[in-house]
């Protein structure tokens, strides 16, 4: 582990407020454990082993019933972490893999199998070095047939560069935390505004509403700059949605989220019930169990 990473809560809060039965937490990782599935030599950081029976334990502690386990940018397109942890979770886990232009139609198919249903491009420069956008739309182009959408991840200030090669991308598109804008800045400024218009302009793409601690400025527990953010998301596009912890948050650097206090927040950005049955359960079935 790096020598500044922080480990997860070692015990999150339970949560006053109880999520809808069957919820998704659609954002969260496996790593390791390292001695199993080694981290990627090509990785731009080395973080603490989050493994399998963690997440299982806390998705249960949270009251949540499913994951959607992210493959993130320290295991590179070494997906057997998270095959592994799918495979133990008796269906009650979906995956999104990282795959190369090299992969093969088999092992694809065993992705599959497995229950990965998505593949995840990555456009934030301290994660990942640069792939060209014909690789990737090649991958995309892959795999469509298998009804799997595409995750991209990327920083506000990069979408107008963005903007042409998401909008030509053939499948459900699906954006990590907001698309991380300058919560600093206006709700109704033209950063924000750009984003609404991908969802607005594009009814393919969807969006997480997660990661308030990534993105805060004013910080933990209420994560309050964030709020109307994720709520005009919530609002605005409620059946294009979807939330996750992001356990065990990887990268934060300023603080360690009490994992409980997260799903404490998720009121406040969906503040009805209709809101929340679509955002914790309904979308994400819809997209990872149909
Ligand atoms: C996240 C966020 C981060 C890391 C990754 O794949 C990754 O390494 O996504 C980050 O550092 O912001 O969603 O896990």
């Amino acid at each position: 582990m790096d020598p500044d990473y922080l480990p997860f809560h070692p015990n999150p809060s339970k949560p006053a407020f109880v999520p809808p039965a069957g919820s998704v937490d659609a954002h969260c990782h496996v790593f390791g454990p390292g001695n199993v599935f080694p981290y990627a030599p090509e990785r731009k950081y080395t973080p603490c082993d989050a493994p399998k029976e963690r997440l299982f334990a806390l998705r249960d502690y949270l009251g949540f019933a499913r994951n959607v386990i992210v493959q993130a940018t320290c295991h590179g397109n070494d997906n057997r972490a998270l095959v592994d942890a799918l495979k133990s979770s008796n269906g009650m886990a979906r995956g999104v893999a990282s795959v190369s232009r090299d992969i093969s139609d088999a092992e694809l198919t065993a992705l599959h199998e497995a229950g990965v249903r998505g593949t995840r491009f990555n456009f934030v420069k301290r994660l990942v070095d640069f792939t060209p956008r014909e690789v990737l739309a090649e991958i995309a182009g892959r795999i469509a047939p298998l009804g799997w959408h595409v995750v991209v991840y990327f920083e506000a200030q990069d979408l107008p560069e963005l903007w042409d090669f998401f909008t030509s991308l053939p499948t459900t598109v699906v954006v990590d935390h907001m698309g991380r804008p300058d919560v600093g800045k206006p709700v109704d400024g033209p950063e924000f505004e750009l984003f609404v218009r991908l969802m607005r302009e594009h009814s393919n793409v969807w969006s997480k509403v997660s990661c308030p601690e990534r993105l805060s400025k004013s910080g933990p527990p209420g994560y309050d700059d964030v709020v109307p953010f994720a709520r005009r998301l919530v609002e605005t596009f409620p059946d294009r949605v979807l939330w996750g912890t992001d356990w065990p948050h990887p990268n934060m650097k300023s603080h360690m989220p009490d994992d409980g206090k997260l799903v404490d927040y998720l009121p406040r950005i969906a503040p009805t019930a209709a809101l929340q049955q679509a955002l914790l359960v309904d979308n994400p079935m819809r997209l990872y169990w149909a």
